[in-house]
């Protein structure tokens, strides 16, 4: 078994690290160091930025986990500013702007970096489309999951199971890709 550092301060993404690794060789550890997020226009330019600034500080290997909900009416925003809204205005802010709008398509995305032992950088990107419902509904998950139901399915994110989550979610979709390349 050997340990991969996760370095994040979000307790949902690390509880979603260790189902998702399962019994793989790798144990997620989480490492809470502050790491600055830079004002980008894309999660993918916030990792890149993150695995240099930590690249000087840190150990490798490790993993970062930048990720956003971007829905379709607001031409994508929220996006890298996910986290900021749900801070400010929270998800009940987030229904409140978005009460008389139809068209409530949106995409998760969850954008992971690696640094690997010998200093190479990896990306793995994952995608899940759905919909924001109108109230909150479920007590699993965390951040934007009682609001969101993915494509095909009449459940919340937050009322489906973690593993019905972790099979069809964006970060579980990057995480797999993670764990096919750490295996190759
Ligand atoms: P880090 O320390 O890992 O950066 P963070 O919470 O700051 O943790 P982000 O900057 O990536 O993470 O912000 C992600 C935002 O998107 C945050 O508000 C989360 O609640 C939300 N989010 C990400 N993945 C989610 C998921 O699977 N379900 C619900 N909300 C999610």
């Amino acid at each position: 078994m050997t340990d991969l550092q996760i370095i994040t301060s979000n307790n949902g993404k690390l509880r979603e690290f260790k189902e998702i690794f399962g019994d793989s060789k790798y144990i997620p550890v989480q490492n809470n160091i502050d790491y600055p997020e830079i004002q980008a226009s894309s999660l993918e330019e916030v990792v890149d930025f993150g695995l240099d600034w930590l690249q000087k500080t840190t150990k490798p290997p490790f993993v970062i986990d930048d990720s956003g909900v971007f829905i379709d009416f607001f031409n994508g925003f929220p996006g890298v500013y996910t986290r900021y809204i749900y801070d400010t205005i929270g998800l009940n802010g987030v229904l409140r702007q978005m009460e008389d709008v139809e068209d409530r398509k949106c995409t998760f995305r969850c954008v992971l970096g690696l640094l690997t032992e010998s200093g190479e950088k990896q990306k793995f990107v994952g995608e899940c489309s759905g919909t924001l419902i109108k109230e909150l509904r479920g007590k699993g998950g965390f951040g934007y999951d009682p609001i969101f139901i993915p494509h095909g399915f009449e459940k919340t994110f937050a009322e489906l199971s973690s593993d019905e989550k972790n099979s069809i979610s964006h970060r579980g979709k990057a995480m797999r890709k993670l764990i096919d390349f750490l295996l190759k």
